[in-house]
């Protein structure tokens, strides 16, 4: 499964708060182009449903616990992102779902290019053919 979960370094001074702090070449393998955060989601809510064809994305969530369930065709995994700490690493061509598990709860995603339409795959059936058809092409 091309994700990763990582442990986002942090710098701590007793009440003063933490740092956290990723960065290209140490923590993340890719340049980021773009940022943008989802807030004001209410508990259960489902987004998502699509995968990227080029995109790479590092999710995270600063405030609350959001579930991101990722799937690359072949097999499904879940993570559970609950601290500032944790960050998932999404590369390209994965099936991802998040659903909202505490309120007030803030995703942000940094991504490594512009927004494209053209870069989503939004139904399921089509993600699959693309899956196999890049199989093929190996
Ligand atoms: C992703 C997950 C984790 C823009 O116009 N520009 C942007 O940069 C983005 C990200 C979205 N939009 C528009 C497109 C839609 O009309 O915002 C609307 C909501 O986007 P969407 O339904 O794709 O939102 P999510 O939460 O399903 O997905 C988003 C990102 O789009 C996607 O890249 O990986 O968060």
């Amino acid at each position: 499964m091309n994700c990763q979960l990582i442990n986002v370094r942090s710098f701590s001074a007793d009440s003063e708060g933490i740092l956290s702090v990723f960065e290209k070449g140490l923590d993340i393998s890719f340049n980021i182009k773009r940022v943008y955060y989802i807030t004001g989601a209410d508990v259960e809510v489902h987004r998502g449903f699509h995968a990227h064809k080029k995109l790479k994305q590092v999710l995270f969530c600063p405030y609350g616990r959001i579930v991101v369930i990722v799937d690359n065709g072949e097999e499904k995994k879940e993570y559970l992102l609950d601290s500032p700490q944790k960050a998932l690493v999404i590369e390209p061509v994965i099936w991802r779902e998040m659903i909202w598990k505490k309120k007030e709860s803030v995703l942000v995603v940094a991504v490594s290019d512009n927004y494209k339409e053209d870069d989503y795959i939004r139904d399921y059936n089509v993600f699959i053919k693309y899956v196999k058809q890049e199989e093929k092409c190996k």
